[in-house]
């Protein structure tokens, strides 16, 4: 029923006046049969993770994304597409975050595929939530997919720069991407500078290779407002618990 649809980003900004956010990348390439996703969603969600991300860089078929969506729904916390293709999109999602990869060399990932998702969007209803996407080192598929070049790990001011230009062409939500898996999550000098240039109400979500309590927390303090956990809820769904509470108790 998408019973979130419209309510998204007021809800983000709500809750966000108390403590950081956290949300749980769903891969609908990886998980597993429904009653698999039924049992993580249920740990997770009441765990306190606040919002559902579906979405994958390869072999996304809208089939998948709505499968995983129409089980999301079951539970009373919004689904937020993150996809990598215009196949990522779903009929029956709450929001989509509408992301532009900023760094890329292709400008099919920069406005090109957009073109052809808006129309789906508009048809679908979907809130939008526009977001630069901004990869940092590793990269991982994302960046690979993407056409990326990453920002080195030792330039935050790159990645600063970066976020503010995305706030200058009116983006409301910067996302700053390791990538899924990476060995070293964005560094906090990069996320600190990050937060130091964009406006308070300018969401910054962080994600990729975050996989242990200590880490996430300081990325919250560093300024990031929203933390973006996948591979850890996929391996160890105790220590994306853990982390989540970590969060919360700040
Ligand atoms: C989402 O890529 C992240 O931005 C997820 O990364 O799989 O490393 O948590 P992990």
């Amino acid at each position: 029923m998408a019973k979130w649809r419209g309510k998204v980003a007021q809800y983000l900004r709500e809750k966000r006046r108390g403590t950081p956010l956290h949300f749980t990348l769903i891969d609908p390439e990886k998980v597993g049969n429904e009653q698999d996703l039924r049992n993580l969603l249920d740990n997770i969600v009441s765990c306190g993770t606040d919002a559902i991300l579906i979405g994958g860089s390869t072999a996304i078929l809208e089939s998948d994304v709505d499968r995983v969506v129409k089980v999301v729904e079951e539970f009373d916390i919004p689904s937020i597409l993150f996809p990598g293709s215009v196949a990522g999109l779903s009929r029956y999602a709450d929001a989509v975050l509408f992301i532009s990869l900023l760094n890329s060399e292709n400008p099919y990932f920069i406005v090109g595929a957009h073109v052809y998702a808006a129309p789906i969007i508009k048809r679908y209803g979907l809130e939008v939530l526009p977001t630069g996407y901004i990869i940092v080192g590793y990269g991982g598929s994302a960046g690979f997919m993407g056409y990326a070049r990453p920002i080195p790990y030792e330039k935050p001011e790159l990645v600063a720069a970066y976020a503010l230009a995305a706030q200058y062409l009116g983006m409301r939500y910067v996302y700053l991407e390791a990538g899924s898996g990476a060995p070293k999550p964005v560094p906090l000098e990069a996320i600190k500078m990050c937060r130091s240039v964009l406006d308070p109400d300018v969401m910054l979500i962080v994600g990729g290779g975050i996989r242990d309590p200590e880490t996430a927390r300081n990325i919250a303090r560093s300024g990031a407002d929203i933390i973006v956990t996948g591979t850890v809820v996929e391996q160890d769904l105790d220590r994306a618990c853990r982390i989540i509470k970590a969060l919360k108790e700040g």
